[in-house]
């Protein structure tokens, strides 16, 4: 079997300001870790205008996530941060994962009927293919370990069954060609920040997201301590104080939340959470939660602030993260033109 080198991919898209989900479900594992692996951190463009984003406030939002990255802790020296559309192979190799593939798994995807909704005829085509580009992300590097949120355990699924069926399918050519008897790892998901599942502010059965109408929804990682304590304070509650112990939490999916975004954000468990303010009303508990909540973010919007004053360096750090990757991917992808009989040498 083929023992492919350890390597972490992962992605965010330039919808908007990145939020509170995006930080604890994944951003907080991605820092973790460039410690021990070689990793590719990548700001999705391709994938942000699969819904119809303005041209100038798609620029302006790639800086950012990319300024969001750095002030959140991820470190260029170490990791490779770079935006989609500068790597060509990746729009490459989802052309090549189009026609591998099947509609009927494609069909299956929630997230495409969840963005796409009743108007599923207007949607681009572009958002129905979305988890054959996010697998070629990740497979273009021959990822193995992808951190993301709960939300995107379908699509790592999606992506293991594409880069299996790339391997069964061309697998007499692999062979014959050299390349080991398997082309593609099977990425494995790490559904493992501290909270994998952030809920909206004003909804507990939805989840935190970029696109809700709603700012009061989510926190970004730009708030301010105003805007932090405004959003916590109005953030949606039932009329019961807090429950002594998570048992108690059940069919309360706002209280639920909150109390794991604070054990999220003090790096501590909702049980020990619930030890030390079950029993208190939420207008106790709220303020508690926002000043931990500053705390914890208030010096990433600082950090964020003060890199966007200067993008002549985050635009250097997209050069040469672009270039770094491409010297990843070229290859991997002149390889995958000679398994499928593309471009042959001799
Ligand atoms: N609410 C969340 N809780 C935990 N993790 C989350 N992630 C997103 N929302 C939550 C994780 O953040 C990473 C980047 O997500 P994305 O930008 O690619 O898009 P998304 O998952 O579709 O997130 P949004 O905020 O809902 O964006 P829009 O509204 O633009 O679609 C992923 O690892 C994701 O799991």
């Amino acid at each position: 079997m083929t023992k492919f080198p350890e390597r972490v991919f992962s992605g965010m898209q330039p919808t908007d300001t990145l939020h509170l989900g995006n930080y604890l479900g994944a951003m907080v594992n991605w820092i973790a870790m460039q410690e021990t692996h070689e990793c590719v951190y990548c700001v999705v463009d391709l994938h942000a205008i699969t819904v119809f984003q303005d041209p100038d406030q798609l620029a302006n939002n790639i800086r950012e996530v990319t300024a969001a990255y750095l002030a959140c802790g991820l470190d260029p020296k170490r990791s490779i941060i770079f935006n989609q559309s500068q790597v060509h192979e990746h729009a490459e190799l989802a052309w090549v994962f189009n026609c591998v593939a099947r509609m009927g798994w494609l069909n299956r995807m929630t997230q495409f009927k969840e963005k796409a909704g009743k108007d599923r005829e207007n949607a681009s085509t572009g958002l129905f293919v979305y988890p054959n580009l996010m697998a070629a992300d990740i497979l273009v590097y021959k990822g193995t370990h992808v951190p993301v949120g709960e939300d995107q355990k379908q699509h790592l699924e999606l992506s293991r069954d594409i880069a299996q069926k790339f391997n069964n399918d061309f697998a007499a050519s692999i062979a014959a060609h050299g390349h080991g008897d398997q082309f593609f790892p099977l990425p494995e998901p790490m559904i493992t920040g501290p909270a994998t599942r952030v809920m909206s502010l004003r909804d507990g059965t939805k989840k935190m997201s970029k696109s809700d109408a709603s700012e009061m929804s989510r926190i970004a990682l730009t708030d301010d301590s105003d805007q932090i304590a405004q959003k916590i304070r109005k953030a949606k509650t039932d009329p019961e104080p807090l429950p002594s112990e998570t048992k108690g939490l059940e069919g309360r999916p706002e209280a639920e939340n909150l109390v794991g975004i604070f054990a999220a954000l003090g790096g501590t468990t909702p049980d020990a959470v619930l030890k030390d303010h079950g029993g208190a009303q939420f207008s106790a508990f709220k303020p508690a939660l926002a000043e931990l909540a500053v705390a914890r973010l208030s010096p990433i919007a600082a950090e964020m602030r003060r890199l966007l004053a200067e993008p002549g360096h985050v635009d250097a750090v997209l050069a040469d993260g672009a270039e770094r990757a491409r010297a990843i991917a070229a290859p991997i992808m002149r390889d995958v033109k000679d398994v499928v009989g593309l471009l042959r040498a001799g």
